[in-house]
Order: structure tokens, then sequence, then C-alpha cells
């Protein structure tokens, strides 16, 4: 029998209100997978015509998960206490007050939603923070990535899996559909050292800066070129679709800043952060191409970063690029 995470959070010795947390969120991470399976069913597939607080057209689904997340009935805990004090979501411009808990919840709800029509991957993004005494502002949730009590995602492919870390490594979790219990079937998720694998969007190439144009045209020239290997390429445009494979069998994915707006189009406090927290506890290493994602000091809620993460002497090599210049 393969071990449930109810089990690995108890002999993890995780607290009891964060292991209750931490089932709540995968309870609502296997109810927004059903919404996904199920959306073309229920035709609720494409676009709103409506923009989110990123000024990107809004998906059915990023709304419908982003609802289900706001059920207050799934933060109570077994006491209805409560466990969350506020939520914060990609999909909300402000902080969303709960009635209290100790325990602050971030989140992509839908991560990748242009993928739901062409049935691709799509994942859940969470980050978990603690909450000030009392009444949450925003200065409270603008802790650094390095706060992070628990990150991590779940994500809709070909198999439903949740992939955790509590600060002490990454374990993989898959969704046995029948009896709805999440089962580890990987323990220790790390990544290795070296690859020759790269996730960027190519399309980009002109707005990227001379480094990673530099690294990037060395992978380019294979066994010819002073990396002196050929390279492989995957892009899944789903952040978690690639770092998962990234998890599973090492990579570098890449959405640096670019020329045109002059930052980078993940999110610092719900993609960055608690991809970050993941890729460091299985080996790797996430910056925003020069230093660590998770050193980052936000400035706000919504705010983008650049992200070179992955394989460490990778990452390594493009931040040294970067201090060449
Ligand atoms: P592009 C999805 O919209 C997302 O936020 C990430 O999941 C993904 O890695 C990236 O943007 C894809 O961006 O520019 O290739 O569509």
């Amino acid at each position: 029998m393969l071990k449930p995470l109810s089990q690995y959070l108890t002999e993890q010795a995780a607290p009891d209100r964060l292991r209750q947390l931490i089932l709540a969120v995968a309870d609502a991470c296997r109810d927004i997978g059903h919404a996904v399976n199920t959306s073309a069913l229920d035709g609720v597939q494409g676009a709103l015509n409506q923009e989110n607080v990123q000024g990107e057209v809004q998906k059915q689904l990023d709304v419908i998960a982003n609802d289900m997340m706001l059920e207050e009935k799934r933060w109570g805990g077994v006491d209805g206490q409560g466990l969350v004090a506020a939520l914060v979501s990609e999909e909300m411009e402000e902080i969303y007050p709960l009635k209290g808990g100790e325990f602050l919840l971030v989140f992509d709800p839908i991560d990748g939603s242009s993928n739901v029509d062409v049935n691709g991957v799509v994942g859940t993004i969470f980050s978990i923070l603690k909450a000030p005494v009392g009444k949450v502002t925003e200065a409270d949730v603008l802790q650094s990535g390095r706060h992070q009590v628990a990150a991590g995602y779940a994500i809709y492919g070909p198999q439903t899996t949740l992939v955790l870390t509590i600060g002490k490594g990454v374990s993989a979790f898959s969704l046995d559909q029948k009896s709805g219990d999440w089962l580890m079937t990987v323990p220790a998720m790390t990544i290795p050292a070296t690859t020759r694998e790269f996730a960027i969007n190519m399309s980009n190439h002109r707005h990227w800066a001379a480094p990673v144009r530099r690294y990037i045209d060395e992978c380019l020239a294979g066994k010819t070129g002073p990396r002196g290997a050929d390279f492989n390429m995957r892009w899944l445009a789903s952040m978690v679709g690639d770092v998962h494979r990234v998890l599973t069998r090492g990579g570098i994915f890449m959405y640096p800043v670019d020329s045109r707006k002059g930052i980078g189009k993940l999110r610092l406090m719900y993609e960055a952060n608690p991809i970050a927290f993941l890729i460091e506890q299985a080996g790797g290493v996430a910056t925003d191409g020069v230093n660590p994602i998770l050193d980052i000091a936000p400035e706000a809620l919504h705010q983008r970063v650049g992200v070179v993460l992955g394989s460490r002497e990778e990452v390594e090599r493009v931040t040294a690029y970067h201090k060449e210049g």
C-alpha cells in the first residue's frame, strides 16, 4: 500500500494545524482537478470578457477554481476555529480576509489556464506563510520566500499529482481517482546538477538580455559549439508542467526579464516563490537570473520577477554570464 499524504505529514511531524491546512489544500486541488477534467462537458472552457488584476483575459476556469478556493468552510479546521487568516490569489487584486487562523494561503488557482481549451497540462500553485496576530494587511503578506512554511502544486495531467515541501525535501503524491486519496509515488524528488534540456519560450529571443541569448545560443550550437553537447528543448506554456519535468528528470526552466517591459512575466508571491522553495528543497537553484528568488523582498502583492531555475550547474552558468555582462 502506498503511503497516504496524511501519514506522510504525521511521520514528518508537521504541526497539527499545518497538517490540517495541507490536507485541506489537497482536497481543494482534488476538486479543482475534477472541474478541469469535466470543463468541456460542463461547457466552461474559453475566456470571459473580463481581465484579472494582471490585465490578462480571465478564463472561466480561472474564476471557477478561484471561487472554489474562497469557500470558507474549506479552511475552518477540524475544530472550526479557522486555519487561514487571509487568502491571496492571482485572480484577486486585494487580500481576502477570513475569520482567522495562523496561516496565509497564497495561490494561483489555475496556472497555465490557456492550455485548458487545448487539453494541455495545467496546475494549481500554493504557498503557505505564517499570519500575524489580528488583522492582516498587505504588508503582512509581503514576506520573502524564505519565510514559507510549506509550498507545492497540483498538476492536472495524465495523472493528477500533488508535489509538496514542508522544508524537509520534496515528495509527490498521486491522486487515486477511485478512493480520492493522495498516495506517495515519489518519496524524494531530486534535481540532477547537470542537464541537456532547456525550457524557454524561444519566440521571445529578440527581447532577451545578452547573457540569456548567449546561454541559449550556446545550447543551440550543440556538439560543435562551446558547450560541446547537443541540447533538447521543451516548452509547455505551463510553469507547473515544465517545472514538474525539471523536478522529475532535471533541466533548466527560464522566463527571463525581457526588454518589452523590463520586468518578468511570472509572479513572485504565488508562482516563483513556491516553485523556488520546491526547487531548492530538491537540490536545484532558483534565481531571478542572478539572485536567489527566495531572498527577494517583495514590494507588491502581484509583483513580477524573472525566473531561471533547475539543474544547479546550468542555472549557475546563467548567473555567471549575467555577472560577466
Ligand atoms: P508564454 C502561464 O500563462 C504562465 O504564467 C506560466 O505557467 C508559463 O510558464 C508561462 O506563463 C507561459 O508564457 O509567454 O509562453 O505563453
